[in-house]
């Protein structure tokens, strides 16, 4: 038994966001319907395509183990399946833009009246206040959530990272906003609304930064390379490759000399004399000039220097070996070709192959989160509207009478042919 057996999800997502948190509940179990327009679904179907008139990649990695069911909700016949579906379902997860829902007819209240029991869960890219009705993308959200201005080098401009934290990231919070909502819908017998919006999470996720915006009030960030000849202003800068945290990091070269040949290294106060002993540099373990962090903390530059020499002569996996070895924490810089060949992820289910009838095989990121007693399978994601008959004579449960005329009313678009089993 998977751990969310038994619970039915309306899943109106579309892009990455939504996609994210109810794929998440697909691999704890859920059965997740993927509402999509008729003869367009989700837009990211055709974005990114790497092969024609397939699904793209960008779609398949983000809408494994779901049923896709084709409505078109603005239809008069389409709203009465819509309602039908929410008075079947448990949750509701959407992430259009601010009011879309409301405009087809489902507002809260209405959503409430079909179905008291449903959770209703969104994503928008922002909460109340003066953006509350604007569209946001990832980068958008990184942008406004304080991730972009705490990102780079202090001489460069604002930077995105490459992980989705403003779309993946709030996908995750909305998941545990359902599941909690769920939880709480034990005892209470009631449904709620779980809201997430992406400046929330992105912010949450760089809280670390809030933290140093008032840490400047009292003087420079010591661990910041702005420090000590730099100038600090009244806004928390960019800190290059520094840590965020209470330990000196850097990404330091290794052998090689490619764009991916780094190592990010860390000193730990008992680390110090191990760095030194493996770079030739014994003199500086006991110098007060060195040995304590407080006076490494205005020539980290020069530490990190000193380590790189010695990384240099080294690949980073060699550099990664010795290291642990004598506990110094610290991490290879990994491409996505090395972490796609990497065997212990694939072992793990963390990285995993999926055979899809149109595209072939093809690597998707599994689930991040392991339960002993709910193990995931990864399935390949829907084709268009692949569900619509199951979905109305097996959810639904209209008559084939009704389905016929479902049919010609236009509400469901035109049915796809079944795919053959993998
Ligand atoms: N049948 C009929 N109409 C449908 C439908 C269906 N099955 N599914 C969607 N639609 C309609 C919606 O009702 C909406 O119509 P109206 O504008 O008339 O109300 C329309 O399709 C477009 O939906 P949208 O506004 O959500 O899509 P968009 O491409 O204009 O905007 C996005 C996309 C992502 C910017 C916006 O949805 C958004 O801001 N979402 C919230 C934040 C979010 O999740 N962003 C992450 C995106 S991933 O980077």
């Amino acid at each position: 038994m998977k751990a969310l057996e038994g619970v039915r999800i309306l899943d109106f997502t579309h892009v990455q966001s939504g996609p994210t948190c109810t794929q998440l509940m697909a691999w704890f179990g859920a059965e997740v319907i993927k509402v999509e327009r008729p003869g367009i679904g989700d837009i990211t179907r055709g974005q990114l395509r790497d092969l024609p008139d397939v699904d793209s990649l960008y779609f398949t990695m983000l809408n494994a183990n779901k049923k896709s069911i084709t409505l078109d909700t603005k239809n008069e016949d389409g709203k009465r399946i819509l309602e039908r579906l929410v008075k079947s379902c448990d949750v509701l997860v959407e992430n259009f833009a601010p009011g879309a829902l409301d405009r087809m007819g489902f507002s809260w209240e209405r959503i409430q009246e079909l179905n008291p029991r449903m959770i209703y869960a969104s994503v928008k890219g922002f909460g109340p206040g003066p953006y509350e009705d604007c569209k946001v993308y990832e980068n958008v959200a990184q942008c406004t959530g304080g991730s972009a201005s705490t990102t780079g080098f202090e001489d460069g401009p604002p930077l995105v990272t490459g992980a989705q934290i403003g779309d993946s990231g709030t996908g995750l919070n909305l998941a545990l906003g359902i599941v909690t909502a769920l939880f709480q819908r034990e005892r209470s017998g009631r449904g709620q609304r779980v809201q997430a919006a992406m400046q929330d999470g992105v912010l949450n996720l760089a809280r670390v930064k809030l933290r140093d915006q008032q840490r400047l009030q009292h003087g420079p960030l010591k661990e910041y390379p702005q420090y000590p000849d730099g100038v600090f202003t009244d806004e928390c800068p960019r800190a290059g490759n520094a840590s965020g945290g209470g330990q000196p990091g850097w990404a330091v070269k290794t052998k090689g000399g490619g764009p991916n040949d780094y190592i990010y290294a860390i000193i730990q106060p008992p680390g110090w004399a191990e760095y030194m002993k493996l770079c030739g540099r014994e003199d500086l373990i006991d110098d007060p000039d060195w040995a304590t962090p407080e006076a490494r903390l205005h020539k980290l530059d020069k530490c990190f220097g000193i380590i790189e020499k010695w990384t240099m002569t080294k690949n980073k996996f060699e550099v990664m070996d010795i290291l642990n070895k004598v506990n110094i924490p610290c991490g290879p810089i990994l491409s996505m070709k090395e972490l796609a060949a990497e065997p212990s992820l694939r072992a793990t289910g963390t990285i995993v192959e999926v055979d899809h009838p149109t595209r072939g095989k093809y690597l998707t990121v599994g689930n991040p989160i392991k339960l002993s007693d709910s193990p995931t399978e990864v399935a390949r994601s829907p084709l268009l509207g692949e569900h619509t008959l199951e979905i109305l004579s097996d959810v639904l449960a209209y008559s084939e009478e009704e389905i016929k005329s479902i049919r010609q009313s236009g509400a469901v678009g035109k049915i796809a042919e079944p795919v053959a089993a993998e």
